[in-house]
């Protein structure tokens, strides 16, 4: 059987944990083994560590990649940040002899040594790529009703430019997955644009960012959106709790369910909210939750 390293990152574990939850679960009724990634550290962050010193960034990353080396396992992340950075240092190291053995003298302090045996994949391309939309479909038992604001993260197209052309240019792969759960993917208003909260402008400019942001969640919701589905529990916070920040500073009401791409499958798979810890989010998810509830009796009482 299949087997991947989940790389969890620090967001989800921190503060979301209804995305490993849900990862877990979806990816065992696919039946593709996913085992723990013992010992991992922050990926770290792209748009933090790589802006100031690009060797702590390699070094980092490269200690991370090597425990997947030394399980044989492929690395899959639930983030389009740790993607990012996970991809370009593997990318990057597998082609640059030299820069792979400054790399490795900083990892031998450690009794390590980056070898380039694996690779490293996102959920959504993996999924897309190797599952394929078909098999989704197949796994899908209770097929949703809703209007889904698809949001892809900038991290999750940029990577994939070197070595997937043809899915980063013009993106529609996580839409079609979006849609294999029976959810029509909502089009709005700078749907490709950032959520506002990378490279840590959260942290040093909050409301600049809350403004990004609510412009999304305002297109999305002229769109008619039941929820906002991301890929990246960065993105998912800043939709999440920056929404609750934005009613509060800046007096809006708006509620829009975040909702990870792993959560949302695992609906569709007849897993309870409850179970994809969808109630965990700060914005209230209560007639999310019930609207799906119903959906889900709808199918019961069809089928009964
Ligand atoms: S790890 Fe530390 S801060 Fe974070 S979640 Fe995703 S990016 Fe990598
Ligand atoms: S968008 Fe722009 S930089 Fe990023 S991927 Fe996740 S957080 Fe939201
Ligand atoms: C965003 C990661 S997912 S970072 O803040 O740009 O490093």
């Amino acid at each position: 059987m299949t087997e991947l390293s989940l790389f969890l990152g620090c967001v989800a574990p921190n503060r979301y944990p209804g995305i490993e939850a849900a990862t877990k679960k979806v990816f065992s009724k696919l039946g593709i083994g996913l085992a723990d990634l013992e010992g991992a550290s922050c990926c770290p962050a792209p748009g933090v560590f790589k802006s100031f010193d690009k060797l702590t960034w390699l070094t980092l990353a490269s200690r991370n990649i090597t425990l997947s080396e030394r399980k044989n396992d492929d690395i899959l992340t639930v983030c389009n940040g740790c993607f990012s950075t996970l991809k370009d240092v593997n990318d990057m190291l597998k082609e640059d002899p030299n820069l792979k053995k400054d790399v490795n003298l900083k990892l031998s302090e450690v009794g390590r040594e980056f070898k380039g045996t694996q690779d490293v994949r996102h959920v959504i391309e993996y999924l897309y790529q190797e599952v394929g939309t078909d098999r989704i479909r197949e796994a899908v038992t209770n097929p949703l009703n809703l209007k889904v604001a698809v949001h892809y993260g900038c991290h999750l197209i940029q990577p994939l430019k070197e070595s997937h052309v043809e899915i980063a240019e013009n993106p529609t792969f996580f839409d079609e997955l979006v849609e294999a759960t029976g959810a029509t993917s909502v089009d709005y208003e700078d749907k490709i644009s950032c959520c506002g909260a990378g490279g840590g402008a959260r942290t040093a400019i909050l409301d600049s960012t809350l403004k990004m942001a609510e412009k999304k969640l305002e297109h999305m919701t002229e769109a008619g959106a039941d929820c906002v589905v991301n890929a990246c529990p960065f993105c998912h916070l800043q939709f999440d709790a920056g929404q609750a920040e934005i009613n509060q500073k800046f007096g809006k009401n708006y509620h829009l369910p975040a909702l990870h791409y792993m959560q949302l499958l695992g609906l569709a798979m007849g897993f309870s909210p409850e179970e994809l810890g969808i109630s965990l989010n700060v914005i209230d998810s209560t007639s999310f939750i019930d609207k799906i509830k119903m959906i889900t009796c709808d199918k019961i009482c069809a089928t009964t």
